[in-house]
């Protein structure tokens, strides 16, 4: 899911040159974008995968269907999912791998028996709109925050059963260097390009959630903190709140204590989101997702930790009911440096 905390100045010209290409041919758009030519993707093998097509969702899988589980592998490109249908609930390992040209996300949303366009409404008005409230019928389960391409993530989540959607939230434009994305700029949300793949979740398969190198607790509305240390780490992330929340984590540059890291958080979360940063900020750079998930819920999610470095996490949700964000409306973000 986008963080939501900044959008950076606006490079019009080019702007327009990468709109141009992305409707005519993405290749050139990406080159431009990253200043590289050659596209580079993970090989990708769908064994026992049914590709989805989103914008006619198949009926549910048969009764005798066999589910996946518990390890199932999603794999993203422009613009479809390669998913099992039918997945085995309680603890599902997740590995998402990003084999398209664009960044990617796979968010587990529970829909029941909503139809598509009226989730895929629900969805704009969240994404779009934030502070507007949430539907009854949509819940968060986890996922995967933003890939770069050629990367692929791990989690394990909970998926109690029921009927749920992997959707993309992202759109072309968050695959351009954030500098070059223009204020006010939109295009579409990728769920509605083919990045909606229906999931059926059935049973308990009984797996436990791994433990993790620590556990971050989301309350209402705070975050606690386990010790940090550098390397590369798997956290859980647990939702002891009644509200849904997600952690957006952020590396600042090098040289960014705890004190000044806070000062520009608090400075970048009270901007408008559609301005530039106030000059001489510094901006924490995303390197972390903990999905959005619900009350009671508990998800695992992989960070990489550089000994001195100074990091951000915040929620940008809001309340089901609507409100500000919990970052900015109340207070839900920390600041926190690893050890050198
Ligand atoms: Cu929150």
């Amino acid at each position: 899911m986008r963080p939501d905390m900044k959008r950076a100045p606006v490079w019009l010209a080019c702007f327009v040159l990468i709109l141009g290409s992305c409707r005519g041919g993405k290749d050139n758009a990406q080159s431009r974008a990253d200043g590289k030519t050659t596209p580079t993707t993970v090989p990708v093998t769908a064994p026992d995968l049914l590709t989805t097509t989103s914008t006619t969702p198949s009926p549910e899988p048969p009764a005798d269907a066999a589910p996946a589980g518990p390890d199932i592998t999603v794999t993203a490109t422009e613009y479809a999912f390669d998913a099992p249908r039918l997945v085995t609930g309680g603890v599902v390992n997740l590995t998402v791998r990003n084999a398209g040209r664009e960044r990617h996300e796979a968010l587990i949303v529970k829909v029941g028996d909503t139809p598509q366009p009226k989730v895929v409404q629900a969805l704009d008005a969240f994404v779009n709109t934030r502070g507007q409230p949430i539907p009854d019928f949509l819940d968060f389960n986890g996922g995967i925050g933003t890939l770069n391409k050629g990367t692929e993530a791990k989690t394990s989540l909970t998926l109690p059963p029921g009927k749920y959607a992997i959707v993309c939230t992202l759109t072309d434009l968050d695959s351009l260097h954030a500098n070059l994305v223009p204020a006010g700029a939109n295009a579409p949300e990728l769920y509605t390009k083919g990045m909606y793949a229906p999931l059926t979740v059935r049973g308990d398969g009984g797996a436990a959630l791994p433990g993790g190198d620590g556990t971050i607790v989301a309350s209402d509305y705070a975050f606690k903190l386990p010790p940090f240390s550098a390397g590369p780490r798997t956290f859980v992330f647990r939702n002891d709140g009644a509200q849904p929340h997600f952690a957006s984590i952020g590396e600042f540059p090098a040289g960014v204590d705890a004190d000044a890291g806070r000062k520009a958080l608090q400075a970048l979360i009270g901007a408008n989101p559609l301005a530039p940063a106030p000059e001489g900020t510094p901006e924490p750079a995303d390197v972390a997702f903990a999905e959005p998930i619900g009350p009671k819920s508990a998800e695992t999610f992989q960070l990489t930790l550089q000994p001195g470095r100074t990091y951000s996490i915040a929620c940008f949700l809001s309340d089901r009911g609507g409100g500000p964000s919990h970052a900015a409306g109340k207070g839900m973000f920390m600041i926190f440096t690893v050890p050198a």
